[in-house]
């Protein structure tokens, strides 16, 4: 095949859209189908996410795609599942990875099971909602299987059912050395029997939709291929990187910072720092921190009531820098809930003044994320021995040229911001390649490279005062 269009759904934390990508020889061309809020709802005190509401704009977004599609892919946000019962029905809906039931729940399991034993076996950083903590939170008693959410989507298209490999990863309970679900951390948890399903790769056909999907969507036929499902996999999956030393920052809801690698670092100081080996595209681990990311931003906006934000930035930019700061990876900012409140006493507590206008609360959220990016970016190059020449800055993070033009100056390295649609990319990229439109992965950077809007930001300076902001609160120098 030497052209083909591919429809893509990549569902964020904060929205959701659904693409359609028409590759040929030097070329890929994204088109939007439909775009919606991802908002979740609050049910008798549990927060959940709008399944059914989701799926709906799936299946909409589907009616939207020309005719003649090669295949569609789905991705989402990690580590959030749904429980089928033995029926195949689900049972509830999913909840959402901030909800407050897995509060002390992480503590309690590595005390049980013993950080050496979680890192050696999973690779995983120790967050409180990764799906291993959320497992031991929840009522299993009828669950017969468990779906991760795009999985879950793929399963309602398709009627098959399967673990896409770099979404399980972010499960804590896949084994990182062998790509296999751990008998050991499953026996040692008591999970039941057969609640996992089998693994499948990025590019594996998923099947076919079912009839009543074909008669929804007018798509008879359409193929189901598995995509790097974990967004931040398909993320990194179309980085436009034209050498191998470069980081990249994933940046939306979160910022996912750090080095492509080979193989895992599993070292008592990886662990130490809390870094992950998340499973990629092809085998590469992606080895990276989660940074709070625009989630600060984001809740600060919706505290606000939702004001203009190129306009609050254009104000933000005026504002000096490094006056006000947090450590964005507080755990105290995990939650959803009054953010500027939460930002000014932070910064009352770090010794620094309190945001007097929303323009300078939105400053100390961006120097803070650029120095949270700073640290972490240095810290992977250390603890994996990669050399960073460049960094990738790519997903909705990338319109945002203030905290572009920070990172750049807090790194002391070259910015290349964009594509701000790199998940979609990188699920119709990974497409593309599983139908023989495109060869391997290099190849497909090098289509992003050569054919998206990018902009590059060089460092300007300031090193010893960006060295100073991150001493004070702490952060790698
Ligand atoms: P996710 O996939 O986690 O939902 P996205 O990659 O879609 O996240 O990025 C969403 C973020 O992009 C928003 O929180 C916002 O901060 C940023 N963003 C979107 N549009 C703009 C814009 N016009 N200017 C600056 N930032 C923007
Ligand atoms: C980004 C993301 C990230 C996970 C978080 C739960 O959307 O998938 O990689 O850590 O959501």
């Amino acid at each position: 095949m030497s052209e083909a269009t591919f429809a893509a759904v990549d569902l964020g934390a904060s929205s959701g859209r659904v693409m359609a990508g028409r590759v040929r020889p030097g070329s890929v061309e994204l088109t939007e189908l439909r775009r919606f809020a991802n908002r979740p709802v609050r049910v008798g005190g549990t927060l959940h996410w709008d399944i059914l509401g989701l799926y709906g704009n799936v299946l909409d977004g589907l009616r939207a795609a020309p005719p003649g599609l090669a295949s569609v892919g789905v991705d989402s946000w990690a580590v959030d599942y749904g429980l089928l019962d033995a029926d195949g029905r689900l049972i509830g809906n999913p909840v959402h990875y901030r909800d407050s039931r897995t509060d002390g729940v992480m503590e309690r399991v590595r005390a049980e099971l013993g950080d050496d034993l979680l890192y050696r076996t999973s690779g995983l950083q120790f967050l409180p909602f990764n799906t291993i903590y959320q497992l031991a939170a929840d009522d299993l008693s009828r669950a017969a299987t468990l779906l991760l959410i795009p999985d879950l989507l793929a399963y309602w298209l398709t009627g098959e059912i399967g673990a896409e490999r770099t979404n399980a990863s972010t499960t804590g309970l896949l084994d990182v050395r062998d790509g296999t679900w751990s008998r050991g951390l499953l026996a040692k948890l008591d999970l039941p029997a057969g609640l996992l399903p089998p693994l499948r790769n990025p590019g594996e056909a998923i099947g076919t939709v079912r009839a009543d999907v074909a008669a929804e969507t007018g798509h008879a036929g359409l193929r189901v291929t598995a995509v790097g499902s974990h967004d931040t996999a398909s993320a990194v999956a179309a980085v436009p990187a034209t050498t191998g030393r470069f980081g990249y920052i994933s940046c939306g809801t979160w910022s996912l910072v750090g080095v492509e690698l080979d193989a895992p670092v599993l070292t008592e100081a990886s662990r130490e720092a809390n870094f992950t080996n998340e499973g990629g595209i092809d085998g590469t681990v992606r080895y990276l921190r989660n940074v709070m990311g625009l989630w600060l931003l984001q809740e600060c906006l919706r505290a606000w009531g939702g004001p203009d934000l190129p306009a609050l930035l254009a104000e933000a930019a005026r504002v000096p820098g490094l006056r006000r700061l947090v450590d964005p990876d507080d755990p105290e900012f995990l939650p959803p809930g009054d953010m500027p409140a939460r930002i000014a006493a932070h910064c009352r507590r770090r010794g620094f003044p309190e945001p007097a206008t929303r323009a300078e609360t939105v400053r100390c959220v961006l120097d803070s994320l650029a120095l949270a990016h700073r640290a972490t970016l240095r810290q992977a190059a250390r603890l994996s021995g990669r050399e960073i020449d460049v960094v990738h800055l790519v997903g909705g993070g990338s319109r945002n040229d203030l905290l572009c033009r920070l990172t750049a100056d807090a790194c002391g390295l070259p910015v290349v911001a964009g594509p701000v649609e790199a998940t979609a990319l990188g699920n119709v990229l990974t497409q593309a390649r599983a139908h023989g439109v495109l060869g391997g992965l290099a190849e497909s950077r090098a289509l992003v490279a050569a054919t998206q809007p990018l902009r590059r930001w060089e460092p300007s300076g300031g090193e010893s005062a960006w060295a100073a902001a991150a001493a004070h609160l702490g952060l790698q120098p």
